[in-house]
């Protein structure tokens, strides 16, 4: 029979590798909060300022920090991150040590200060408030040199000191590179090591803000997750080696899963934003990421212990775009369906082994609601099950496990199993838990279901365990274009899409797409799933779309030119280029810029504008960061591009680039130039090229 002894005879499992700090377990209970970029880019349409842009383009005609805070706070987000300065180096707030700055602005005349601004209403709002500081100056004249780090650290002081508490410090790893430096115009690399001594920065943080975690590539508090896509890794250890490392180093393939036997304590954060680039662009709003693809995101970064740092750029009025919060509406309400009641603690729960069988560390601690209690096992005992029996048989298809990160992160292998008939079948599995794990499943209806711990590092201590029913959520409604031109759209078995060629939102008088619909000459495609066309499966959001810009179809295309055609090279296949599908690519290497590539389109044509996708392997080398643009009627004589110039964050964010112009342009042949990329050799990677006829 089994005793029970008293808490005070039976220690708790001790440490297992390094734990988190103060700071550091304040911060995992943040889980899901918000960036805001803004600045010159809000207004100039780009991604990266040069550092060259006049203070007074910056004029929002309505800016209000409360509607981004009561935005963020209706979201569910506990905290927002500013940009307080860009790489472009324009400062959101009247700082003392240079004059570009919203001081220069026409912006209030001169008198606003959006850091203070945002601060204060991430204040009213109970939000926490933390601070994007780019040490990257494209501006700064100094910039290189020993006098901008004093500049550098003169500002983030500011920023520390004046605005109240600071919950996260963001320190951003793109860093160097051409730019305006006070008029020099040159390109300017720093040792990303050395230059700013990072140890005296961050103990500076420590004195002003103790209670701020700082975030880079290398901490020391929490790591970047090593991409912009919003994927946290499934295996996903919190200690991390992160000896020698700096905001900046380049090696980040360990970031998402970290070090099973890493020295410090280093979670990571998931940085994405709900648009394709990270500052607003009017044409973006018509990709706003829909709430399915923000709950999928959700899943991949919280469900997989990370943190969500979730973008929401404002508008050039200054406001976060109704768009916006409308999917931001829909992932809330998702979420708040998903959790809003949990079967655990219906269920009577016993463990194989419970830690000296007291009551302290009993299986049932892992369903009362209170996240400091929790079940342990023995020391020494490495594998252990957790079952759960119900009276009657109950359906769920979402689990959500907690480790007692407090004493250390030990699990090393789970599998979740249900007892179906009389066997057991496997529900999900995964390795690391961590803070929280949650996984989505076919519903299962079942009356016993146990929580398998095959392999742990020393005995397994897990706070929290859940099993929810969610809804079925429509999911968005996928387009696919054939060859031909003809355009499929789908949402699911028997799930009824609608549809507009016209750039409105499809309503209930909308076209009900049937079997396909051709489109020659490209445009503008809105497709709906609608909640009175569909009521089994819950609609997320008020007005739920995905819209997409076709270009012309490519059949009567041709490539007639392009660098390195002669080369036997099987990856140098420009035709890839051209065959309306982003996972195949054209790429050449090896020859000096400029690279080209020079199509026939088969007829003349009006053209608006061009669409340019880089690679979608998850390399960044060879997509293209400065270009030029040619139409012509003959291939023989080109003139002067109908367009130049820049695409901006290409190694952390390659997604489609589209170029538009107000005057449309005759010709058939066009020419893509690269005249430079990303990579250490000349090497220029083109996804897909796009021709649209009219502006979006
Ligand atoms: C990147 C920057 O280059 C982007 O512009 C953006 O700020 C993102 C969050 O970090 O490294």
């Amino acid at each position: 029979m089994k005793t029970t002894t008293s808490s005070f005879e039976i220690p708790p499992p001790s440490f297992c590798g390094p734990v988190p700090s103060v700071r550091q377990s304040a911060w995992h209970q943040m889980e899901f909060y918000g960036f805001i970029h803004f600045t010159v880019n809000t207004f100039t349409n780009r991604e990266w300022g040069l550092g060259d842009e006049s203070p007074s383009c910056f004029h929002p005609s309505d800016l209000d920090a409360g509607q981004w805070a009561r935005t963020a706070k209706a979201a569910g987000m506990t905290g927002l991150i500013l940009t307080c300065k860009h790489h472009d180096g324009f400062c959101l707030w009247p700082s003392r040590f240079t004059e570009h700055s919203v001081k220069n602005s026409p912006w209030k005349n001169g008198r606003g200060d959006v850091v203070r601004a945002l601060s204060e209403a991430c204040g009213e709002q109970g939000l926490k408030f933390g601070v994007y500081l780019s040490p990257w100056d494209r501006h700064h004249a100094e910039y290189g040199k020993a006098g901008y780090i004093s500049y550098y650290r003169n500002q983030m002081k500011e920023l520390l000191t004046e605005y109240g508490p600071i919950f996260e410090v963001w320190l951003d790893g793109a860093n160097g590179g051409d730019g305006y430096y006070g008029g020099a115009r040159e390109m300017r690399k720093i040792d990303l090591a050395t230059y700013y001594e990072w140890p005296t920065l961050w103990s500076m943080i420590r004195e002003y803000q103790p209670n701020a975690v700082i975030f880079s590539d290398a901490g020391p508090d929490i790591r970047w997750v090593g991409n912009e896509t919003g994927t946290g890794s499934e295996i996903n250890w919190y200690r991390f080696n992160a000896e020698g490392r700096y905001p900046g180093y380049p090696e980040i393939g360990d970031l998402g899963t970290g070090h099973e036997n890493g020295t410090v304590w280093l979670p990571p954060e998931v940085d994405v934003s709900i648009r394709p680039g990270w500052f607003w662009h009017a044409r973006e709003n018509a990709y706003v990421k829909t709430a399915a693809t923000l709950l999928d995101i959700y899943m991949r970064s919280v469900g997989r212990g990370a943190a969500l740092l979730l973008n929401l750029p404002p508008d050039a009025r200054g406001r976060i775009h109704e768009i916006d919060v409308e999917r931001l509406m829909g992932l809330r309400q998702a979420l708040d369906r998903m959790f809003e009641s949990d079967l655990a603690p219906q269920s009577r729960i016993e463990a194989s082994n419970t830690r000296g069988n007291s009551t302290v560390f009993a299986a049932r601690n892992v369903a009362d609601g209170n996240s400091n209690s929790y079940w342990a096992a023995d020391d020494g005992i490495l594998s252990a099950d957790l079952e759960f029996s119900f009276e009657r048989p109950v359906s769920f298809n979402t689990i959500k496990i907690q480790e007692t990160i407090a004493l250390g992160q030990r699990v090393r292998r789970w599998r979740l199993e249900a007892r179906i008939g009389t066997g057991w079948q496997s529900l999900c599995e995964g390795k690391t838990l961590g803070y929280k794990r949650l996984a989505r499943f076919d519903t299962v209806r079942t009356d016993r279901v146990r929580l398998r711990i095959i392999d742990a590092l020393t005995c397994p201590a897990i706070a929290s365990v859940a099993f929810h029913a969610a809804p079925t959520f429509a999911s968005d409604p996928k387009m696919l274009r054939e060859g031909n031109g003809r355009l499929h759209l789908s949402a699911g078995k028997g799930v009824k899409v609608r549809y507009t060629t016209d750039g409105r939102r499809p309503t209930t008088d909308s076209a009900l797409f049937e079997d396909g619909v051709v489109l020659p000459n490209g445009g503008m495609v809105t497709a709906a799933v609608l909640a009175q066309d569909n009521p089994d499966t819950l609609v997320l959001g008020s007005e739920p779309f995905v819209q997409r810009h076709f270009g012309l179809i490519k059949d009567k295309w041709r490539v007639i030119d392009a660098t390195g055609r002669a080369s036997s090279d099987e990856c140098d296949r420009p035709e890839w280029a051209i065959d309306d599908d982003s996972e195949t690519k054209w790429i050449v290497v090896q020859q000096p810029f400029p690279h080209e590539l020079v199509v026939d389109l088969g007829e003349e044509i009006e053209i608006a504008g061009f669409g340019y996708i880089p690679r979608t392997d998850g390399r960044a080398d060879g997509n293209i960061e400065q270009y030029a643009f040619y139409v012509g009627y003959t291939p023989a004589e080109w003139g002067r591009p109908v367009v130049e110039g820049a695409f901006d964050n290409m190694v952390n964010a390659p997604v489609e680039q589209a170029v538009e112009w107000k005057l449309p342009v005759r010709g058939r042949f066009v020419k893509l130039v690269s005249k430079r990329a990303v990579g250490h050799v000349p090497c220029t990677a083109v996804a897909e090229l796009n021709v649209f006829t009219k502006p979006a």
